[in-house]
């Protein structure tokens, strides 16, 4: 997979990829992350990128022209790619948009900067817009490298297990389990006791139990969206039978009690 990333700020992807898994992949020829400077397709002694928009209005708009010429130039290094441009108008990234996003050779980037680009630019050489969330960034480079690490770690021979990628959070519209590691004891708090048992077919159980309860407690919404096993509908249901029995055993009250009115 090849990142081509179009940006003013080039310097600010040399930290990213020096680090890490994603410096790792690299290496290894997995992925590879470039960077053009738009500023280097600006005319001029200058080279400016932006300029006031048409219409009037507060801040500066990124020129056509540069942008391009780069994007002109990173297609042709690698033309089986898409064009994407960062921008919060965009559909919102997640784990299922960064699987159809790895099946590509290729993913240039287009970073922009003040109030956007120019909708020229947006018409005719853009495939896709992406943004990462509802809030409002300086610009698309943090977002850029939002997505590539997301991306990246889905290319296989990336993460070092086979199945890392598979068992993610989100994947399955399930929360991972929680972890733990030694030392057993920490500050007076002990690792759940199924764990240390050796026991795998309990211990998958319980991975399995509480992935339900953190993401019924933290996201009921992926839950709803989830096309239940057999084996989680009978953990639910164990649940419901739990918190009847909690119920039933409390002593009786009047139905004003019961309601919360006093
Ligand atoms: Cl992709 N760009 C900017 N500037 N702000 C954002 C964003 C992108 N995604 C969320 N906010």
């Amino acid at each position: 997979m090849n990142f081509t990333v179009l940006t003013i700020f080039p310097e600010m992807f040399q930290l990213f990829r020096a680090h890490g898994i994603i410096k790792r992949a690299i290496e290894r020829n997995k992925i590879s992350v470039s960077t053009i400077n738009i500023r280097d397709f600006a005319e001029g002694r200058h080279q400016v990128t932006d300029d006031r928009p048409y219409g009037g209005g507060c801040g500066m708009v990124m020129k056509p022209e540069p942008l391009a010429g780069a994007i002109r130039s990173a297609k042709k290094k690698s033309p089986d790619s898409i064009t994407i441009h960062l921008t919060p108008q965009g559909r919102v990234f997640n784990q299922k948009v960064a699987q159809q996003f790895a099946l590509y050779d290729g993913l240039i980037l287009v970073c922009g900067r003040y109030e956007g680009i120019d909708e020229r630019i947006c018409q005719d050489f853009i495939d896709d817009e992406i943004s990462i969330g509802d809030y409002v960034l300086t610009g698309g480079e943090l977002a850029s490298m939002v997505l590539i690490d997301a991306v990246a770690r889905l290319i296989p021979g990336v993460l070092g297990g086979v199945d890392s990628a598979e068992k993610d959070s989100f994947s399955d519209d399930l929360l991972e389990h929680a972890q733990y590691t030694r030392p057993g004891t920490f500050e007076d708090k002990n690792v759940p006791e199924v764990l240390l048992s050796g026991n795998h077919k309990k211990i998958e159980e319980w991975k399995l139990e509480t992935s339900l309860i953190r993401t019924f407690l933290k996201r009921k919404d992926l839950l709803k969206n989830r096309l239940l096993t057999e084996q989680e509908i009978e953990i639910l249901k164990k649940w419901c039978l739990d918190i009847e029995k909690i119920i039933h055993s409390q002593p009786l009250r009047s139905t004003n009690a019961l309601s919360g009115s006093q």
